[in-house]
């Protein structure tokens, strides 16, 4: 039996129903987030209650519960659920309403689930790397906030696995974004480059690790816009989420990057961050 978590209360998964007015059913109106566990431990926990309250924030939901509450919640939940390697999944909604696209005027509390996934890491493509393609990044302007409207990222991702392809790159216009569901980074000349935390990508926890990683061990790295020409003159390319960790990237819209297998930056980071890992939750 599997637990989740809703409003607070642990109950059993398959009773773990929402109300069809709740409004992130009805208007994608909630954030989430999605935390990797390793060795039963939540890795980078804080950094993701603290973006998860910035998200929150933004679009004025009041989170019910403090993060020391909402973190002693996932501890239990894990713990009940004996996630050993996977995923929280944690989503909080504006609650339930009569449907009505204004926010209600009456207080309102916040709908807060979550639930476990198990995960193992994707360790063969973490070696081999993975095949990409190019789309036009047509979401809306807010991709800072963690929102429940992924429409945009599904169909990005989707257009991707229709050609076999595990992530597709965005860009707006000649300039790259991000992928449907993580960062990007190229390295040219030993320089690592990825796109400005601003309201166009999600600033990702797994980003800012390697931002942290590059500086501690004095890999040259920007935070700037790079183009689709740029991209595809790169040494290296490489993406980055919770899920994916630090994932090479060996080809994009079918074109070769490098020398088609994860260069030696990438791996470099890889190693880094692999012990980043171990330091918070343990041998892997
Ligand atoms: N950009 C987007 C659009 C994302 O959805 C994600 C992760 C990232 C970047 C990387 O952020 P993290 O490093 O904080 O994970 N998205 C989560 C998701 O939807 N599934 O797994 C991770």
């Amino acid at each position: 039996m599997s637990y989740a978590i809703v409003n607070g209360k642990l109950v059993d998964r398959s009773e773990a129903l929402v109300d069809i007015e709740d409004r992130g059913y009805q208007f994608g109106d909630g954030v989430y987030e999605v935390i990797r566990v390793y060795n039963g431990r939540m890795y980078t926990e804080t950094d993701h209650l603290d973006r998860l309250a910035r998200s929150t924030g933004s679009i004025d939901i009041q989170l019910p519960y403090t993060k020391e509450q909402l973190s002693a919640m996932l501890e239990e939940l894990i713990k009940v659920n004996k996630l050993q390697q996977g995923i929280v999944y944690l989503q909080v909604t504006r609650g339930v309403a009569p449907r009505n696209h204004a926010y209600p005027t009456t207080d309102v509390t916040a709908a807060l689930t979550a639930y476990t996934k198990e995960m193992q890491r994707p360790l063969e493509i973490l070696k081999t790397g993975v095949k990409t393609i190019l789309t036009e990044d047509i979401r809306w302007l807010r991709c800072d906030i963690k929102s429940l409207n992924l429409l945009g990222n599904s169909m990005a991702k989707q257009k991707a696995a229709e050609k076999g392809c595990y992530e597709a790159i965005q860009h707006r216009g000649q300039d790259v974004t991000e992928g449907s569901s993580s960062n990007v980074f190229i390295v040219k000349d030993g320089t690592v480059i990825t796109h400005e935390s601003n309201n166009l990508i999600l600033k990702g926890i797994t980003k800012d690790v390697i931002l942290q990683l590059c500086e501690q061990h004095k890999i040259p790295v920007l935070e700037q816009t790079f183009t689709i020409d740029e991209l595809a003159a790169a040494d290296e390319v490489f993406l980055a989420s919770t899920t994916s960790e630090v994932m090479p990237i060996i080809a994009i819209d079918g074109k070769t990057v490098g020398d088609g297998h994860p260069g030696a930056v990438t791996k470099k980071i890889q190693e880094l961050f692999t012990r980043e890992i171990e330091k918070q939750c343990g041998e892997l």
